[in-house]
Parts: C-alpha cells; structure tokens; sequence
C-alpha cells in the first residue's frame, strides 16, 4: 500500500480500494453537505470530497473513518488487526516523538499562503453548519495543537470552534482536558495561551488526537507510521505543526474572555447547551496553493469512531480477554455512540458472557449496554447481532442489570451525575436448553459474475 503521510495521500489509498466518492455538484455548506455525507455514512461509508461546496473557494473533505475498513486503511492494516495496531500505538513506550521536517523538504506546504494581522477574516474558511439545530458554522475536524507550559510537551486534541466574528470564534474545552490545564497556567500568569489549528490531514493524526493520553498525542501519529511525524514552527505561534497539513489557523485564547457558543450536534446524539468559552483570537490563516478543507459530521459516525471506537477498544479487549480466553473479536459500534460494546466469544463454560459483560463494565465509565455473542455473529453486522439478540436470548435469564452503577454524565440514560443501570446480556448459544445443530449459511458470492 501507498505511504500515507497527509491527508491526499490518504485520499489516493481511498481511492484505490473504491472507498472514495466525489460529488461534483454544488452542495450548499449549511446542513446539505452534512446530510450528504451522513446518508453516505449510514450506506456504507467511503471518504467523501465535495468538489464544488456552494460559495466556498475550497473542496471539503469528510467522513476519513466512518467503518472498519477504512479504520484498517488509515492504519495499514487488516480488519483483524485494527485493535492491536492501536493497542501497540497508544502503549507508552512505543511512542514515537514528532520532528522538525529536514532541510531537504523545504517550507511547510501551509506556508504557500500567508494572511495575517488585521487581513485575517475567517470568514473566508468554508465552515459548514453541520447539523440542524446548531448554532451556526462550526470546525469540527480541526486539530488543536498546545503545547504545556510546564513540561514543553506538545499536545493535540478536538476543539469545537464556532464563528463568532471576523477572527473570532467560540473554542470549546471541557473542565478535565489537558487544553483546560495548560489554559489555567498560562490564566495565573494573565498570560494567553497559543494555539495552531491543523485542517486536511492524515488521519493517523486525527485519530492520535482523539486519544487520552499522558504525553503528546504526535507520539500515538508517529507509533501508527512507524517514523517521526515531521512539523514544521508556527507564522506567529512558537509551537510545532504537522508539517503536512492542508491549513493552519494560529492565534491565541486570551486569559479572561469568554462567551457564549453552541449549542452542537454531540456525540452522545443529541444537541448539546450553550457553553461559556474562551474565546480564540486568530493571528494567522495559513494554507497551501488549492487547500482542502476537512470537517467531521458531528454526532455522527466519524465523530464516534475518532473518540469513543479506535481509542477505547484495546482496553477493552485487553480487559474481556483477561476475564475469557475464548474471546475471538470486539467491537464499539458506532451507531451505539460510545456506550455500547459488542463481545464476541467462543465459550467454554455458560456463565462466561456475564463475566465479560461485568469486564467490559469497569474497562472505560463510557461502556454501559454489552452484549456477548458467539463466533459465528459478524459484529459489525447491526442486523445479525439483532438476530443472536432475538434467537438466542431469554430476556429472563440472559441478561442482568447493575443499577446504580457510575457511567458517562452526558449518557442519555443517565442522571446528572452519570449514574445509571448498565446492561449485559449474554445473546450466545445455549445447547443446555435445547439443540438446534447448526445455523443456516449461504455464502457470499461475486454477483457481478451473474447480473
Ligand atoms: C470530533 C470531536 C470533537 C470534539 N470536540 C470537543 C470539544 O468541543 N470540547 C472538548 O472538550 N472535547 C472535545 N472532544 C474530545 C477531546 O478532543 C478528546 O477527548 C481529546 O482526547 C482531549 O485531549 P486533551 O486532554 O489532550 O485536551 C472532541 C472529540 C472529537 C473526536
Ligand atoms: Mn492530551
């Protein structure tokens, strides 16, 4: 397989496994694009470039990882293998440090175009309202890159950003976040904190930054490929930025400002509030000759599998596996946004998938509705775990609760304080009960050799 290293590098792998899809017409920014692109999602998936968004000077680019296939894709792997190779990623001491790229490579291709001071209007950018009731055009698939005051290191993360005036948008950072610390420190000293937002990348990058981890989240991107990332300095921030990266907006989040932004389509699947957040003040637009623009649909597929899927599964398997050596294969569903978990398993004694349920409870807050099927279910096939669900479960003996057990505060089953009854059901073969020898199979044939 090609090398990837940016985001067109990317685009050209897509494209040569048929999971790319162009659409050539005009697409208006404010909710069609994100309709478009959410209807791919659900049939199917593949990456998607709108070539021609309406009033934008640029194509947009979105849905990089909406499916297991095109995880395997970004991380140069096998389906099978998508959980180890980011179990290997995110272990510590595989972390490889970013770089400043070499001579040989010449400028940062984001500094084909500089526009700064009073020249900058983000206007220019093409946003998009993504989804129906947010509150307006909103970066969703922009990496924030920080750096920590105390310790220097570098840092990545996901920021929502909403415009709210020519260089001005809402930056959106929870209280527990490493962006929040270093915000704190620089706020003590009355000092701002700079930021660079990286746009159009490799999605070794994007899924590194959808990660929770103790250390510069470029270690995790540079694990993936096997080699440094390469950056590149700042036009008017001291920070180091993936050297291949479409754009760049740089700027600051001034010590005492903050203001209202929101509300957005959020990853638990509904619309979030109004926050009050900093706000970020940009000093730079930086981009190369012909950028693409890259967005995230939020609440949606690609936004569930950055943050809640390719981050959390190998805790999770190394937590079900420590429970059951029969365990064959996991999957975090996109569609169960984060607070589901589907285990699958080759049993060897009946109470086993209630022990993995009870596993998979305590591996990530998040994990709530787990449900243990045998082998011969395909786990990324919601209509076949709908049917071990349906013809091998006794709702009054194969699943349990535990009420009042601790999940995530924004859990829609949850109260406020995110506690609420988690859920195992064991949807495997029960031959104690009755025998009914085996399933039904017709193999998957190559249509095209008889239509
Ligand atoms: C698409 C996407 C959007 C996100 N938006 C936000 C956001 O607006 N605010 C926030 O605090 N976290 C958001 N997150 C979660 C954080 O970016 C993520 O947890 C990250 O690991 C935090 O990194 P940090 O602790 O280094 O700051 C988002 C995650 C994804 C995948
Ligand atoms: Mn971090």
């Amino acid at each position: 397989m090609a090398k990837i290293e940016s985001l067109r590098s990317f685009m050209e792998v897509l494209s040569g496994a048929g999971q790319l899809v162009r659409v050539p017409g005009e697409v208006s920014l404010v909710h069609e694009l994100s309709n478009v692109a959410a209807t791919l999602a659900r049939q199917g998936g593949g990456g998607v470039l709108f070539e021609h968004p309406q009033g934008a000077q640029w194509p947009i680019f979105t849905n990089a990882v909406v499916n297991q296939h095109q995880a395997a894709l970004a991380l140069n792997c096998t389906v099978a293998e998508v959980i180890d190779r980011m179990g290997q990623a995110l272990a510590p001491q595989n972390g490889i440090a970013p770089a400043p790229a070499t001579a040989a490579a010449g400028e940062a291709p984001w500094k084909q175009n500089v526009i700064r001071g009073a020249d900058v209007d983000i206007r220019m950018l093409p946003i998009p309202t993504h989804g129906e009731h947010d509150g307006g055009p909103f970066i969703t698939g922009g990496v924030t890159v920080t750096r920590d005051p105390i310790s220097g290191r570098g840092n990545l993360s996901y920021n929502r950003m909403q415009v709210l005036g020519p260089h001005t948008f809402g930056f959106n950072v929870n209280e527990w976040r490493h962006v929040m610390q270093f915000y704190k420190v620089h706020q003590a000293r009355n000092e701002p904190l700079p930021i660079a937002i990286a746009i159009g990348l490799d999605p070794a990058i994007m899924i590194a930054a959808g990660c929770r981890y103790d250390d510069d989240e470029l270690k995790i991107a540079g694990a993936i490929r096997g080699e440094p990332v390469p950056t590149a300095k700042g036009v008017t921030v001291d920070l180091d930025i993936p050297f291949h990266a479409e754009i760049i907006i740089e700027g600051y989040l001034p010590p005492h400002t903050r203001q209202k932004e929101g509300p957005l389509a959020e990853f638990h699947g509904y619309y979030g509030e109004l926050w009050e957040s900093p706000i970020f003040e940009v000093t730079a637009i930086c981009y190369r000759d012909n950028p693409i623009y890259q967005t995230i649909v939020p609440g949606w597929a690609e936004h569930i599998y950055v943050g809640n899927v390719l981050p959390r599964e190998p805790l999770l398997l190394q937590y079900v596996k420590h429970v059951s050596k029969g365990v064959t294969g996991l999957h975090i569903p996109p569609y169960g946004n984060g607070f589901a978990a589907i285990v699958q398993i080759n049993k060897s004694n009946p109470g086993e998938p209630k022990n993995v349920c009870m596993a998979a409870f305590t591996a990530h807050v998040n994990i709530a509705k787990v449900i243990v099927v045998d082998a011969d279910v395909n786990i990324y096939d919601p209509a076949d775990v709908l049917w071990a669900l349906t013809n091998r479960v006794d709702w009054s003996k194969d699943t349990f609760l535990v009420p009042g057990a601790q999940g995530h505060e924004m859990d829609p089953t949850a109260d406020m304080r995110g506690v609420q009854t988690k859920m195992g059901v064991d949807a495997t073969y029960k031959p104690e009960r009755r025998d009914y020898g085996e399933r039904i199979r017709y193999s998957e044939v190559d249509l095209s050799k008889y239509l």
